[in-house]
């Protein structure tokens, strides 16, 4: 909807609670493509004295009945996006019917159409545009569907909970009623029809009750969701013994859609997911894919317990589902793949994604004070540091504790719409501890600095060793001031032959505290938060021989990781600054002597391969854009492929003996070791490919003709493409032609494309959006190639004629005009400007003052409005 009046925000501080109660809902559903009919039956008893309100956005309404009588037009108001009931008795039954066009909604909030079948999404507030309803998720209420439609077309009929009744209307239509039990926002209503292949599958609960499991996907795709069952069935055994968590319907359905506007939902009892987080198999799914399907579906299954017996009161508390649904998805991950390379992604994803947002102009806390479109929150912070957040309560009380307060959460606030001052109340109550200090941590923006410093005094023998930790989060958007925060600081000391005290925690609360030791006899590294026991940035003065010290000698698996990308950040900042003033930079001793660390753990036999596959990746284009000040992006990323061709050349024998001792004839498994060994594998090709190696082309042409798998295929096609030449193109094509039936490896192929160099620069990528194969309404089509070529391709998105941020802004608008939720996402790519150079910045707010002058959705609007300056 475009906006002519500046929107008002929704703020916190007015919640209020709805006058109305409703007990139960009974949904009866006639679907057609065009013109959906739906009734509503609705047992409402008032709480409080007022209106009812109720929500709706692109309905037409046909009648509204209160205890059997016609309401005529006069006895109700008809706003834009409201029904408003006045001199309403106390308890009444409120019967709505109104007709919706599915096959018209390009948003896809409320009911759509997907591939010919019907589905819907409705949080955080697309139920409104099903029906007139209490769209918020305190009011919960019991739902009945009844859904009709014709059998041919939609031999499957689902929507929540058990179906209690099914047949036939006539000869040509059936019917379907769903009874969910347990009492449900309307922003987990699900209602699906089609036709689907179905796999089917079963699970036993710990109290003994026969589950079964149902995935629907498109024809000819079972075989596919086979990855996903068994991820199903394991998320369900784990939530037993990590979290006592039971499921509690008869049955679990999962449906995967294509046209899906993020990950997959959790509806109750019902999950839809995008197909691309669901479908699998060896030939057309990366190892990545295999890992991030994994982890869904666990999280949506996760879900079921934070997120749906317990809900939020709500919007501003959705890091209450969010921010601990990552925490367990992330804890589970970690159970299935091993610890330590679990928390090295998840820290490397929060860099990514989390940090720029948390010191840019899109800053807001873990629980936010006001938005203007809810649809724009479903951000890192609120997940992923949201995870963080919870993470930091579990190092601070300490495992035991941490699941007496999970435990008594659920005992407390089962079945209710809660808050989380009431999530850290059952802490309280369970562990006795006072967590009012930790409350910062959800009203505080900004990530904190944590400076740590050293007074060794080497030279007066009898002084002690003091370790100061300092912190201090510095103003962000709208909030000058900040306190100290609860901070868990893991540290231990590193000599030359290995720790010489055993892990240590210290909890800083106040803006500094100092520690004193007994004066050490041996030169150590201070080796400080050791699992990254806090999401903070790490200040902290180490000499190259520190970091090398910590390379080679710290048994924290994810600290030694650290001081490599440390180093590598140091040696990338000082190259980028070479080469923007024209200098080629130079290999130096810090250079070898990271070169040689990294060597010694290729070559160890004492970490796993995934491990050393994390240790030779370098730090991301982000990772060097936000420590840095106002750079050019492209220096950066000379400085990276200048660092990634020196470690290729250095290591160059060993990267090949690797790469052929990592050969396996052994048929596809998707497990953690298997798939460790791949990455490997191909960080070894893609290094030598980055030192131009004679060999890495015909390694990469030899791997991509013969790959049995996705994860070598693709790693061969971003070999090759680097290395550029002739050969590129025959090879996207080729990859292409092979693939052209597969959707989802079509969305690979969009975004290596995206990514690749192009001799033709940005006109080869607006070429791009006119293939046939391009579909502007389908999210992951829009995602692969407008969202890679803006995070992935630094050299065409950054260029400074402006025409790659031109390209993206006008993608952007045009989304808008049909999903303002998906474009507002892929503005947001905008935020790394203040990063940037003075040109740069100016060509993006440019950019940003076009999108606002265009009166764009209330998404896109808050967005552009807050990173745009003056
Ligand atoms: N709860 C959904 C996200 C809904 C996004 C709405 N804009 C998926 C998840 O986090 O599990
Ligand atoms: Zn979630």
């Amino acid at each position: 909807m475009r906006t002519d009046t500046a929107p008002t925000p929704t703020l916190l501080k007015n919640y209020k609670p709805p006058n109305f109660k409703i007990d139960s809902v009974y949904l009866d559903f006639d679907l057609s493509q065009k013109k959906t009919r739906v009734k509503s039956k609705m047992q409402i008893t008032r709480v409080a004295a007022g209106d009812l309100e109720l929500d709706g956005e692109e309905i037409n309404l046909v009648s509204v009945t209160v205890n059997d009588k016609v309401l005529s037009r006069s006895n109700y108001r008809l706003t834009q996006n409201k029904l408003i009931l006045t001199k309403l008795p106390d308890q009444f039954t409120l019967e709505i019917e109104n007709t919706v066009d599915p096959s018209a909604n390009s948003t896809l909030m409320g009911l759509y159409v997907s591939g010919g079948r019907f589905c819907t999404q409705c949080e955080a507030e697309g139920f409104r545009r099903i029906t007139y309803y209490l769209d918020r998720p305190d009011a919960m209420s019991v739902f009945t569907v009844r859904i009709e439609a014709p059998k041919k077309s939609y031999p499957y009929l689902l929507a929540n909970g058990n179906m209690i009744e099914s047949g036939d209307a006539s000869s040509t239509r059936h019917y379907a009623v769903w009874h969910d039990p347990f009492p449900k926002p309307a922003y987990l209503f699900a209602l699906v029809a089609g036709e689907f292949d179905i796999l089917e599958d079963s699970f036993t609960t710990m109290s003994g009750r026969h589950i079964p499991l149902t995935i629907y996907v498109d024809p000819g795709d079972a075989g596919r969701a086979e990855y996903a069952m068994d991820a199903l069935k394991r998320s369900m055994k784990w939530d037993e013994e990590a979290f006592g968590r039971e499921y509690d319907l008869d049955r679990f359905m999962i449906v995967a859609v294509r046209d899906f506007n993020f990950g997959a939902m959790e509806n109750k009892g019902l999950n839809i997911f995008n197909s691309s987080l669901l479908l699998a198999d060896a030939k057309t799914a990366t190892d990545m894919n295999f890992e991030r399907i994994e982890s869904v579906v666990a999280h949506e299954y996760f879900h079921n317990w934070t997120g749906n017996r317990i809900t939020c009161r709500d919007w501003f508390q959705l890091c209450l589902k969010e921010g601990f649904t990552v925490f367990r998805d992330q804890e589970f991950s970690a159970d299935q793949r091993g610890a330590a390379v679990q928390r090295i992604k998840d820290v490397r994803a929060l860099r990514g994604r989390q940090f720029p947002e948390d010191n840019g102009p899109l800053a807001h806390p873990v629980r936010p004070k006001e938005y203007l479109k809810i649809d724009n929150f479903y951000t890192a912070t609120i997940y992923e540091k949201g995870a963080e957040v919870i993470r930091v309560l579990k190092t601070y009380l300490g495992a035991e504790k941490f699941r007496q307060g999970s435990d008594q959460y659920f005992i407390d606030r089962d079945g209710t719409a809660s808050t989380i001052e009431e999530f850290l109340e059952s802490f309280e109550t369970a562990t006795g501890e006072d967590l009012s200090q930790f409350m910062r941590w959800y009203e505080q923006a900004g990530t904190p600095r944590l400076t740590v410093t050293e007074d060794r005094s080497l030279t007066t023998p009898t002084a002690a060793h003091k370790i100061t930790f300092a912190q201090k989060t510095p103003p962000t958007p709208g909030q000058a001031g900040k306190a100290p925060v609860v901070l868990p600081i893991k540290w231990q000391l590193i000599s030359d032959d290995g720790p010489v005290n055993e892990p240590q925690m210290t909890v800083l609360t106040t803006a500094e505290d100092t520690v004193s030791l007994p004066r050490q006899t041996v030169e150590t590294t201070l080796s400080v938060l050791q699992d990254f026991s806090a999401p903070v940035i790490l200040e902290i003065e180490r000499s190259t021989q520190d970091q090398l010290r910590l390379m080679g000698q710290d048994p924290n698996a994810f600290n030694r990781w650290e001081a490599g990308q440390a180093l590598a950040r140091r040696l990338l900042g000082n190259m980028t600054k070479s080469i923007t003033t024209g200098r080629t930079p130079k290999a130096d001793r810090a250079l070898l002597g990271y070169c040689n660390a990294l060597r010694s753990t290729l070559t160890s036999t004492e970490f796993d391969n995934q491990f050393k596959a994390l240790c030779l990746t370098l730090p991301s284009h982000t990772d060097i854009l936000q420590s840095a000040k106002q750079s050019d992006p492209l220096a950066i990323e000379h400085a990276l492929n200048w660092l990634s061709r020196a470690v290729g050349e250095h290591l160059q024998s060993d990267l090949l003996t690797t790469y052929h001792a990592l050969e396996s004839d052994a048929p596809f498994r998707p497990d953690a070791d298997s798939a460790g060994r791949r990455a490997l594998r191909n960080r070894c090709l893609a290094l030598l490919a980055s030192a131009k190696s004679p060999v890495a082309a015909t390694l990469a042409t030899e791997q991509y003709k013969t790959a049995d798998n996705m994860t070598d295929e693709i790693s061969a096609l971003v070999s090759l493409t680097r290395l550029g030449g002739q050969r590129v193109k025959h090879v996207m094509d080729d990859f292409y032609n092979r693939w052209k039936a597969k959707p989802l490896v079509i969305d690979k192929w969009f975004s290596v494309q995206s990514m690749r160099h192009h001799a033709g620069g940005i006109d080869a990528i607006r070429a791009l959006t006119e293939h046939a194969d391009y579909a502007r309404n389908n999210p992951n089509r829009v995602r692969s190639l407008v969202g890679g070529f803006a995070h992935g391709n630094v050299e065409l998105f950054h260029k400074l004629d402006g025409s790659g941020y031109r390209f993206f802004t006008e993608q952007v608008m045009d989304m808008d005009t049909r999903n303002p939720s998906v474009a507002a996402r892929l503005l947001g790519v905008f935020e790394v400007g203040r990063k940037l150079d003075k040109t740069r910045q100016a060509l993006i707010q440019d950019e940003l003052a076009k999108v606002i002058a265009s009166k764009p959705s209330k998404n896109v609007l808050e967005i552009a409005q807050k990173m745009k300056t003056g």
